[in-house]
């Protein structure tokens, strides 16, 4: 089932998310719609905090080299912690909840991540690329902060400003 997208500045977005206790056919549910909506939109990454819902999950779906995207290719994380960093990188990102706004972000190039799959069997992961960017993203969903919140003063002060007035015309 597709689920609504919560749309920046919603204040759901700064909700920090809950540890996952149980994983049962409601958490599968809730994996098999955050997949759905994504792909219906367009994105590559979600927070299950971006359909409303404040447990520490997240999907990140790369698509192959034919641009296509696959379900069996999709990372589910559900609790990750970052245990290893390092290195600097600067990505131009964008958010299904700040939709049509696409910034310059800066991150760390490398980070090892341990997290539960949907079954609660734990596993690390590392990367210093694509990957690497989306699960920083991500997670940081899953603490209530959105990407826009780590531009520049200015940039932020332009982007609050363009957003309001967007949005008000719609
Ligand atoms: C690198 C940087 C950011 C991430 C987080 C995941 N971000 C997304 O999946 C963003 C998707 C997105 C899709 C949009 O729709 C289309 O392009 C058709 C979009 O544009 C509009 O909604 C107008 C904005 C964002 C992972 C890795
Ligand atoms: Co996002």
């Amino acid at each position: 089932m597709i689920r609504e997208i919560v749309v920046y500045p919603d204040k759901r977005l700064k909700l920090v998310s809950r540890e996952v206790e149980e994983f049962n056919s409601v958490l599968h549910e809730l994996l098999d719609d955050m997949y759905e909506t994504m792909v219906q939109s367009s994105g590559v990454g979600l927070a299950a905090i971006q359909v409303g819902v404040d447990q520490r999950v997240l999907i990140i779906n790369e698509p192959d080299e034919n641009d296509t995207q696959r379900k069996e290719n999709t990372l589910e994380m559900i609790n990750p912690v970052i245990i290893e960093r390092s290195g600097a990188t600067k990505y131009q990102e964008g958010c299904l909840s700040v939709p049509g706004y696409y910034d310059e972000v800066e991150r760390y190039k490398y980070v090892k991540v341990e997290y539960s799959d949907r079954h609660g069997q734990s596993h690390t992961i590392e990367d210093d690329g694509f990957l690497a960017i989306a699960m920083q993203h991500e997670m940081d969903h899953l603490d209530g902060k959105v990407f826009v919140e780590k531009l520049s003063f200015t940039k932020r002060k332009r982007f609050e400003k363009d957003w309001k007035k967007r949005h008000k015309a719609s």
